[in-house]
């Protein structure tokens, strides 16, 4: 490989990426120089091994990457906007859908809930931390370096350019020789390994972690989503990790896998992706209806309606959704009793999604329902997944998918699932865990320009895709002509992807106003909500609860029940009269840092048949783990002087 390929050069538009990342980064270097930042940056930040830390830095990293992988869906919308439109080529277009869907999935969807999970779910179940606090910044190390690792193809060997799927034969070395799928390969090899540790990480940690007292059916609904989810992601990502495993022998082994003229088979991948790619779905929407469940209980001051219902649907849909990956492929002909028991088994999950959906309703109904920012993105999207989800019942019947199959209106229906459900979700849980992340609320008015841009735009966006889709026009197409008719409704659509962009622009500017001006919360209780984060102060301090909570016979809701058993002092009827005693605490270690960045070495070393570098790359990983096991001195006990001084700080009195 010579020069001119390493760097990708030729394209205005990658030219002015080149640019502005340099200049950015240029940026970033020289504010952290001039303020003697590096320090704070390394000690509070990159070597943390809080929940709570470690949930902030994947927040800013899924909404960079929201912004990456919504650049590319505006380039690609505004692409189609026209016929015959020559603003992007069809191999630039190639890879953006493909760099799109890779990113909005596995680095901006899947960071989004670890962010949720580790934000919320330690302190909601009265946890000091993770089980695996070490493991954790692991975790998240190896998915920022796994993203990384994707978005560096943009400038740097060219971006895969195969689906976000990289289905064979597309994406094997005959038909796609350059570094693009490589890159592709790696970061989700990279990523995959955090993203199972975090899986194992939060199953253990709300089983053996939580307060004293605290039973299995006490828990917070949004506790329940993510020991859902935590079981699926267990089970799930091995099947992509060996299915990525695979593909790389294909490409660097000279294996023939998925090769037809060696003996493999292309289906066979597909049947592998898609045993990881439907659970994944549930992965990223579960933990949304987890949240969905928190705040229509918080905001309509009532208990949430049918809490068991509301547990044995999760855990069906969690164990339905590994019996119906063949509904993504019905075409490959399988055969009328295969495809009916997918088709069924895919339609069964209507069934505990609509009682999920009856419940919330049913919990707002004589409700006092207060219209906050959580209860707005809450109520948008109900009426947009039962269309989301209606049209995949549609897609479920077998022979009629035969005519949807790999068309505009199968894209209508997941982007309204995975916008309305978990990007929705995910904005309801931000807002609403907001001020207990950092100590302030942010701005209503602005928020309600985000969420009316974000909800319009999506029903502008998507519902003329329904109709292309029946018009025949099919995914991945770059351009089209005149004489098609879906010139009208594809200008609609660019519309409505362009008010969403502005609904995120709102959201930037929401977050830039609320640092000045939000309102600042020194209750720790701004929503007078029902569960144990609330029983703290805002910001939440480092160590999370001074005293641990004792819920022995308080049963559900335990703050929402001591509120009512001692309105003025609460918090003492949660915690027992004992002295204060000092708080066994991990240590901060720079160890997952530097492991991710070594797997980054690795994983680029591989990308460009470097072995010498991929080598080092994977040493560097052995020493960490080396260097690791020979540390002792790992934790220490925090002073109850400290932990005093930090409570009164916030305006607590212990
Ligand atoms: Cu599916």
């Amino acid at each position: 490989m010579n020069n001119s390929h390493f760097f990708v050069t030729g394209d205005p538009m990658i030219l002015g990426a080149d640019i502005s990342i340099i200049v950015a980064s240029l940026g970033i270097l020289f504010v952290l120089t001039y303020f003697k930042l590096w320090g704070w940056l390394w000690r509070e930040w990159l070597t943390t091994v809080d929940h709570k830390k470690i949930g902030i830095m994947y927040v800013i990293a899924a909404l960079l990457m929201l912004f990456r992988g919504g650049v590319d869906a505006i380039l690609m919308r505004i692409q189609l906007a026209y016929p015959n439109m020559h603003f992007l080529e069809a191999e630039h277009y190639n890879e953006i859908f493909t760099t799109h869907g890779t990113i909005m999935i596995l680095f901006m969807a899947m960071p989004l809930i670890f962010a949720m999970m580790n934000i919320a779910i330690p302190l909601q179940i009265g946890a000091r931390d993770v089980a695996y606090p070490f493991l954790n910044a692991i975790s998240f190390w190896l998915f920022f370096m796994g993203a990384m690792l994707l978005n560096l193809s943009f400038v740097i060997g060219g971006s895969p350019n195969a689906g976000w799927v990289g289905y064979p034969p597309l994406s094997e070395l005959a038909l796609n020789p350059g570094p693009g799928e490589n890159f592709y390969i790696l970061s989700i090899q990279i990523s995959g390994i955090g993203s199972l540790a975090t899986g194992i990480n939060f199953l253990i940690t709300i089983l053996k972690m939580r307060a004293p007292g605290m039973k299995l059916m006490d828990m917070p609904l949004f506790t329940w989503s993510i020991l859902a989810t935590s079981i699926i992601i267990i089970a799930a990502f091995p099947v992509l990790t060996i299915v990525m495993a695979l593909l790389f022998l294909d490409r660097f082994g000279g294996g023939h896998f998925f090769t037809m003229t060696g003996g493999g088979d292309p289906m066979m991948y597909v049947n592998l992706f898609w045993i990881w790619g439907h659970p994944e779905v549930y992965i990223v929407v579960l933990p949304a209806f987890g949240i969905f469940s928190e705040v229509v209980s918080v905001f309509s001051k009532k208990r949430t309606f049918g809490y068991t219902s509301m547990v044995v649907s999760l855990m069906l849909i969690a164990f339905y959704s590994y019996f119906t990956w063949v509904h993504h492929f019905f075409t490959m002909g399988a055969g009328a009793d295969v495809n009916t028991f997918f088709a069924v088994s895919t339609m069964l999950i209507a069934i505990p999604t609509g009682v999920k959906i009856f419940n919330w309703l049913l919990t707002m109904y004589k409700g006092r329902v207060k219209m906050t920012e959580p209860m707005l993105w809450t109520l948008g999207f109900i009426p947009c997944f039962l269309v989301g989800g209606a049209t995949g019942v549609m897609l479920a019947v077998a022979p009629a998918d035969y005519q949807y199959h790999n068309n505009y209106f199968l894209i209508a229906h997941f982007h309204q699932v995975l916008i309305g459900g978990t990007v929705f979700g995910m904005f309801a849980g931000l807002t609403y865990w907001w001020p207990k992340m950092f100590g302030f609320k942010l701005n209503l008015t602005l928020g309600k320009w985000a969420f009316w841009c974000w909800n319009i735009g999506w029903y502008v966006c998507f519902m003329p895709q329904y109709a292309l889709g029946f018009m025949g026009m099919t995914r991945r197409i770059y351009t089209y002509g005149w004489d098609r008719g879906w010139a009208p409704y594809n200008l609609v659509s660019t519309i409505g992807a362009f008010i969403m962009a502005i609904g995120f622009l709102f959201q930037v500017w929401q977050i830039v106003y609320s640092i000045k001006y939000g309102e600042r919360d020194t209750t720790g209780d701004p929503w007078d909500a029902h569960t144990l984060e609330w029983s703290i102060p805002s910001p939440a301090p480092y160590y999370n609860f001074a005293r641990v909570p004792d819920v022995t016979g308080v049963g559900k809701d335990a703050w929402w029940e001591a509120k009512k058993e001692n309105e003025k002092d609460a918090y003492r009827e949660l915690v027992k009269e004992e002295p204060l005693e000092p708080i066994h605490y991990p240590k901060n270690s720079g160890i997952p840092f530097f492991m991710g960045v070594f797997f980054f070495i690795a994983g680029f070393g591989f990308t460009f048949h470097w072995i010498w570098m991929g080598v080092i790359g994977l040493a560097g990983v052995g020493l960490c783990l080396i260097t690791r096991s020979f540390q002792y001195d790992t934790d220490y006990y925090i002073p109850v002087e400290e932990i005093r001084a930090t409570e009164a700080r916030l305006g607590r009195e212990l």
